[in-house]
């Protein structure tokens, strides 16, 4: 792939990302006019301090009117919050949690992948490019009992960084799907190993970058939504032992409890990895 079509490719997920995030649901939270009050405040505050502390010139200033436009008009404010704020939402609203650690959901998930049964292959390309990987594990409550008809939504990136109805050219569904628990708690997924992920390099996003000398990937992940009825909502990503970005994820989404350990596979094709989940009681 050139550098053009990667970028064009790029370009096209910001657009697809806010588009998806706007239409997905009406955004709106039932916030007492204080607690708005108080939260915008604190945060027009903090850029004041900022601007005192290093003395913002005109020219600073400027651009940063002109790049906040540009976040927006290449939309990439999804992008932009779930690299460098959503971590922090996630770390206070979690917690309390005493099973399974979770991270950020990151701007490319999809409700209502196909459902894979308790054991599955998800959709891919006949020749889809990766080692292929079968992810096996079981879901149970916070004292072991099992959790049958629990759900494991998976999602994640082909060999280039793209993800299915975000970069154009890609089947619909391609590295998506649900596999349902069975009444051991136990599933299994085949898919195929993602590669290392790097954010769009050619929006406002990647400007910053470039201009704080900073990089923009992330190490390679499998997304995942793990549900049933009466327990909350775990959302994680698992991360690959000797990535080069595990410690240093542009996204700060890594923990040491998220890391797989995957083994060759027994008939030498691939490789197996197991994980299980515990979830914790619904939060009341
Ligand atoms: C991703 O794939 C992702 O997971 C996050 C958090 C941000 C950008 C792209
Ligand atoms: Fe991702």
């Amino acid at each position: 792939m050139t550098t053009s079509e990667f970028d064009a490719k790029a370009a096209e997920s910001g657009a697809g990302a806010t588009a998806a995030f706007l239409s997905k649901q009406a955004p709106v939270a039932d916030t007492p006019p204080e607690r708005v009050s108080q939260l915008a405040t604190e945060v027009i505050t903090a850029v004041h301090d900022v601007v005192r502390r290093h003395k913002l010139t005109y020219e600073e200033y400027d651009a940063l009117k002109a790049w906040l436009i540009n976040v927006g008009q290449d939309g990439e404010w999804p992008l932009f919050l779930d690299v460098w704020v959503e971590h922090v939402v996630e770390e206070v609203n979690n917690a309390h949690h005493k099973g399974n650690k979770g991270t950020i959901e990151g701007p490319y998930y999809v409700p209502g992948a196909p459902d894979l049964g308790s054991r599955g292959t998800l959709p891919m390309r006949a020749d889809e490019a990766g080692t292929p990987l079968v992810f096996s594990g079981r879901v149970s409550d916070l004292d072991g009992n099992a959790l049958p008809g629990a759900k494991v939504e998976i999602w994640h990136a082909d060999a280039h960084g793209f993800y299915s109805q975000y970069a154009p050219g890609l089947p619909e569904w391609n590295l998506r799907g649900v596999v349902t628990a069975d009444d051991n708690g136990d599933f299994e997924i085949t898919t195929v190993r993602p590669a290392p992920y790097q954010i769009p390099t050619d929006g406002a996003c990647g400007k910053l970058i470039a201009a704080a000398g900073w990089h923009a990937w992330r190490p390679a992940h499998l997304h995942l939504k793990v549900s049933a009825p009466g327990k909350d909502l775990l959302t994680a990503q698992l991360y690959f032992p000797g990535d080069p970005h595990i410690g240093d994820d542009i996204a700060s989404a890594v923990k040491p409890e998220l890391m797989l350990d995957p083994k060759p596979a027994e008939d030498g094709v691939g490789e197996t990895v197991v994980y299980d989940f515990a979830l914790d009681p619904e939060t009341v």
